[in-house]
């Protein structure tokens, strides 16, 4: 291997790398750990991780990597169906976790290896090839469970250095973040990123402003959130000048996996003088497209393809449209280094997702004459984004549907003002039969993420449905807002 994945840690030393709660690790230290991770699971194909924000979870991800071994985060609020299905599908030959995590169902049957902080294990590996698989992780898809996305090193390396680009994304700086880290937002940018680069990281743990400030007082230079979280970060500094004083001395505050309302980012301009850079990804793609730092920022784009990415827009028939007068919409199509290889045991669902070389996106957008990208919506509504969470309805509906009480349901998204949108569950009862809202959505939590849930549940007679039979999702969305 030419360049090391993490060239920090092919000579490791004591600079200060993760950060987390009262917790640290150096350069070195994360090295020693994850070396005697990589050896003693050497051999193996494919590990589980337990992905809390952890030093543990850091030292298992950099240890299989180095050992060439697929990662397959897992999200420890799974609900039992997914948990079956992704343990089942990507069949795992060990779980990595640490002393106190007590995982559930199928997990439960695998080999455990303990992460330890304090292990030393010599000089850190380097295994994992171009091609090879790094991360396999999963996605939720318009219908049917979670998809296995398959996340090869050079889509990584490819699209971190990218970053570091556009962003001036040096060893001086130092992340502040509190993303979940089972998504290629909070894990691959967000942790990757950092060790990549040879920086900091502080990761603030469960998500809230003040945190985010704290670490920005103790140094962070650079935050990355999803829209719902600069919300509340304006809502909050509103009122708290010091918070918004923390925010004010960051050097880059990036805002992606979910549109920035322009709103959101006035607000934040207007409280801290800051503006928020927006970047645009997807777990099959990693980042497409981004602000670049020192270029104007226009609230609501996305900037232009990143160094070595692709993007064009296609009309519905396939035609390919060259126009960037920002407003014919089209669905964008990407080519580049950061591409998946495909979706584990899908091979039917990858040959749809990709068109000659180009992977279609389902986001519908317009391109101005500087190349920047506007988001307008996608081509499916089936697809819904809460609080940056990617929710396939039809695994919703799935789940409901196995409530006995439930006939007939659809799932929608609604506007909404906090999370951008939320789950709402249109609900026909079988006859005789009873459920609360209450129960209904208890019943999604038990078998999906809890962020799974419908705020919202409608009963209704009967759904509208067209001469096909097929639910007009568009008319209960007009009765949600007439409502
Ligand atoms: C949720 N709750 C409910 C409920 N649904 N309660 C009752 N009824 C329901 N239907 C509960 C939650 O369990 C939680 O409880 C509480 O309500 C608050 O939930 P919330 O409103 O969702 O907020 P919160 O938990 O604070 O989470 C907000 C957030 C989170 C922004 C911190 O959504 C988040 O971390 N989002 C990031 C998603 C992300 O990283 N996406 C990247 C995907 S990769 P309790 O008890 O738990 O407090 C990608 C590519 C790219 O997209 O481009 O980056
Ligand atoms: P996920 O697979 O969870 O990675 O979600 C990817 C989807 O998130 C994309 O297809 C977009 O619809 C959406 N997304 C990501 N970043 C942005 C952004 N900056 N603005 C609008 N939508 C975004």
């Amino acid at each position: 291997m030419s360049e090391p994945l993490f060239p920090r840690l092919a000579s490791p030393d004591s600079r200060e790398a993760i950060r987390i709660g009262e917790h640290r690790l150096t350069y070195a230290e994360l090295a020693g750990a994850a070396a005697a991770v990589t050896h003693r699971i050497h051999g193996c194909g494919r590990v589980a991780v337990w992905a809390q924000p952890t030093l543990e979870l850091c030292i298992a991800v950099v240890g299989a990597l180095a050992a060439g071994v697929t990662v397959i985060p897992i999200n420890p609020g799974l609900g039992s169906r997914e948990l079956e299905h992704i343990v089942t599908d990507s069949a795992p030959e060990k779980l990595l976790a640490w002393p106190g995590v007590e995982p559930e169902g199928r997990l439960v049957s695998l080999p455990r290896l303990d992460v330890h902080r304090a292990a030393g294990g010599g000089e850190l590996a380097d295994a994992l090839g171009a091609e090879d698989v790094a991360f396999l992780m999963y996605t939720s898809g318009t219908t049917g469970l979670p998809k296995g996305v398959q996340i090869p090193r050079r889509a990584i390396t490819s699209n971190l250095d990218a970053l570091a680009e556009i962003w001036q994304w040096t060893d001086g700086d130092r992340l502040t973040h509190a993303l979940p880290v089972f998504h290629v937002h909070g894990l691959i940018i967000g942790i990757l990123g950092p060790l990549r680069r040879g920086c900091e990281l502080e990761h603030a743990g469960r998500f809230s402003p003040t945190a985010l400030a704290g670490a920005l007082n103790r140094g962070a230079t650079m935050v990355f959130g999803v829209p719902t979280m600069y919300g509340r970060i304006a809502r909050e500094a509103e009122t708290e000048r010091r918070l918004a004083q923390a925010f004010a001395g960051a050097r880059l505050l990036v805002s992606g996996s979910a549109a920035l309302p322009t709103t959101v980012h006035d607000r934040i301009k207007r409280l801290t003088g800051q503006e928020i850079l927006e970047r645009y990804g997807m777990t099959e793609t990693l980042m497409n497209a981004g602000v670049r730092l020192g270029q104007p920022v226009i609230p609501g784009r996305v900037g232009a393809p990143l160094p070595g990415v692709e993007l064009r827009l296609m009309a519905e028939d396939g035609t390919i449209l060259d126009t960037t007068d920002d407003e014919t919409v089209g669905e964008l199509a990407v080519r580049g280094a950061n591409l998946f290889t495909g979706y584990l045991n899908r091979p039917e669902a990858t040959a749809e997702s990709m068109r000659d070389g180009w992977f279609l996106t389902g986001d519908l957008a317009t391109r101005d004459a500087s190349g920047s990208i506007r988001l307008v919506g996608r081509k499916s509504t089936d697809l819904i984004k809460s609080g940056g969470y990617r929710i396939g309805a039809g695994e919703i509906e799935g789940a409901l549907l196995e409530h006995p009480a439930v006939a007939e349901v659809a799932v929608t998204g609604a506007p909404d003002e906090d999370l951008g949108e939320r789950i709402v569950a249109w609900v026909v009862l079988e006859s005789g039969r009873a459920a609360t809202a209450g129960e209904l959505t208890e019943h999604v939590a038990e078998l999906l993420t809890r962020h799974k849930r419908p705020r919202e549940v409608h009963f209704l007679d009967a759904l509208p449905r067209n001469a096909m039979g097929k639910v007009i999702k568009r008319e209960l969305a007009w009765e949600e807002m007439s409502e």
